[in-house]
């Protein structure tokens, strides 16, 4: 679809591997365009809401102690697809079940410390920002390398 919006966070796991950069250069590499970014650690209660949907689940206990363990570096990605095209870069949920050449696949073994995520759909992108950004937070900026990009 056209020019959209995605929530990409690297998790602590992530970002205690040093893998921030990694991460970043691959959505920079493959041409989508930061809108935001910040280094955050913003509690269990804004973790459970980012997962809410999750909240009946056994792991769902681990899972925000695991996402409250460190700082996470949340981000906005924005481009063609951006949402469908963010979760192919990141991998499948499992890493073992990730290709070669996704996040997951190259730099992470089991889910539970799976390394980053990614909105799964456009609206829970929107819902996703909205949770984790201010407005002002969120940069407008035309690239230089757009029209090398975009036909
Ligand atoms: O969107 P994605 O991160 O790929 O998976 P979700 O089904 O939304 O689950 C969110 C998060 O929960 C996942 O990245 C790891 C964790 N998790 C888990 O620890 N154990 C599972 N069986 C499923 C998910
Ligand atoms: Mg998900």
């Amino acid at each position: 679809s056209s020019s959209e919006q995605t929530f990409i966070a690297i998790k602590p796991d992530g970002v205690q591997r040093g893998l921030v950069g990694t991460i970043i250069s691959r959505f920079e590499a493959r041409g989508f365009k930061l809108a935001a970014i910040k280094l955050v650690t913003p509690g269990k209660a804004h973790l459970e809401q980012h997962y809410a949907d999750l909240k009946d689940k056994a792991f769902f206990p681990g899972l925000i102690e695991y996402m409250n363990s460190g700082p996470i570096c949340a981000m906005i990605w924005e481009g063609v697809d951006a949402v469908k095209t963010g979760r192919v870069l990141l991998g499948a949920t499992n890493p073992l079940a990730s290709a070669p050449g996704t996040i997951r696949g190259d730099f992470a073994l089991v889910t539970g410390r799976n390394v980053c995520h990614g909105s799964d759909s456009v609206e829970n992108a929107k819902k996703e920002i909205a949770l984790w950004f201010k407005e002002g937070d969120i940069v407008s900026w035309e690239s230089a390398q757009a029209k090398w990009i975009y036909e």
